[in-house]
């Protein structure tokens, strides 16, 4: 039925799918296990996406849509199954967005059949990628997404606008569009919906930027309220996580994963840039805000949480790690799903009471290097006397 290579294409496949995975020996740092493979590679993407698997149409068994990438993912876990909403990126360079799924979380991703087809009310939009999924206490499943249309107003080849996209579903199936949430910043990147009303209103972290790629005055990470979800529209932005001079969030930063409710408080999972001599260096750092206001910051652990590393360092857009889901399961088990250089797909695991006890003892950066010699040196001479030396 089909040719040879489409065979072997099909059995490569089905190995790529099927292979274990292991936690890293490599790596130990205590706060969270690395996994040895990616949970998804293009490699992951299903054969019938990129191949016309019938000989008479396709007699040399070539590719005709080639898929470049799969990363940043929302994810959520539902009646015991984890599932990702993935950004997929063709050859062309538009990303689109795909459901994978698996019984345990850490390997047997495999995509549906088809990837997502959103309404597609917004004509004027050429790119949509980085979904981030919220429970919602409303019963809905919401999905908020950079929605990227060309700068018309710019003569800039490259000028573009982002904005939130909203859409909702009960299945991942069917997805209703919302409009694109208005906000006084012009342009907004890394937004995503607090899974609970905070007095009695939708709840948006936010990322407020003036262009497209640098965030200009916006201060971080934002956080602002809306009356009406079908009608989506915020007020003033407070910055709950700033930008901060010399530090891992200098260039930008950005909401991650949606909120990780705790005892102790709202665990975000955030990325933060800076730059350097080779580029941008994207990292995954965490901080926490207040159960009754998730708009004051409780705790900002010092440095990253997770950084690039070996094999994760080199890809489409090197020395990037970025995440925009995870799932914890009925036993308090965290799944951090970062992606490596928007090139592949990875996870990194640890427990609720960890994720805790790194969050709030982890020391805060004291901004300073001389602060930062007397924070170690504290350190230190508090490990010797335990030591006894
Ligand atoms: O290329 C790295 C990341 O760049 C953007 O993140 P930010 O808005 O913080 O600059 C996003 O486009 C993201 O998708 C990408 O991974």
């Amino acid at each position: 039925m089909y040719t040879a290579k489409i065979n072997e294409l099909l059995k490569q496949y089905e190995a790529v799918i099927s292979k274990p995975n292991t936690v890293s020996e490599k790596f130990y740092n205590g706060v969270y296990d690395r996994w040895v493979n990616p949970v998804l590679t293009r490699d992951h993407i299903p054969v019938f996406w990129k191949y016309d698997m019938n000989p008479e149409t396709n007699p040399y068994s070539m590719e005709r849509l080639g898929v470049n990438a799969t990363f940043n993912s929302g994810a959520i876990y539902l009646n015991g199954k984890y599932y990702l909403v993935v950004r997929v990126e063709g050859n062309d360079r538009k990303s689109f967005f795909a459901v994978a799924e698996s019984d345990n979380g850490t390997e047997g991703f495999r995509f549906w059949d088809y990837p997502v087809v959103l309404p597609d009310t917004c004509p004027e939009e050429t790119n949509v990628y980085d979904m981030r999924l919220t429970q919602h206490e409303d019963g809905w499943i919401y999905g908020v997404f950079c929605s990227e249309s060309k700068d018309t107003k710019n003569p800039d080849l490259s000028a573009a606008n982002a904005a939130a996209g909203i859409v909702r579903t009960k299945d991942l199936k069917t997805w209703e569009r919302l409009p694109n949430l208005k906000t006084k910043s012009p342009q907004q990147r890394n937004v995503l919906l607090h899974p609970e009303f905070v007095d009695g209103k939708y709840a948006f972290f936010t990322r407020p930027q003036d262009d497209f790629i640098d965030t200009g005055s916006g201060g971080g990470v934002g956080f602002a309220l809306c009356e009406d979800i079908t009608n989506p529209e915020i007020g003033d932005e407070i910055i709950v996580s700033k930008r901060k001079y010399h530090t891992i969030t200098e260039a930008k930063n950005g909401s991650g994963a949606v909120p990780i409710k705790t005892e102790k408080g709202w665990i975000h999972v955030a990325h933060g840039v800076r730059n350097t001599a080779a580029g941008l260096r994207y990292v995954i750092y965490v901080f926490a805000t207040d159960l009754e206001d998730p708009a004051k910051l409780i705790a900002e652990p010092s440095g990253f949480f997770i950084a690039p590393l070996g094999e994760e360092r080199v890809g489409d857009v090197s020395n990037v790690v970025f995440t925009n889901g995870a799932i914890v399961n009925e036993k308090n088990e965290v799944f951090i799903y970062y992606a490596s250089d928007d090139t592949r797909l990875h996870v990194a695991t640890t427990t609720i009471d960890k994720l805790i006890d790194y969050t709030f003892n982890t020391p805060s950066d004291p901004l300073r290097s001389p602060d930062c010699v007397k924070q170690r040196c504290d350190f230190i001479a508090k490990n010797l006397e335990f030591m006894g030396k």
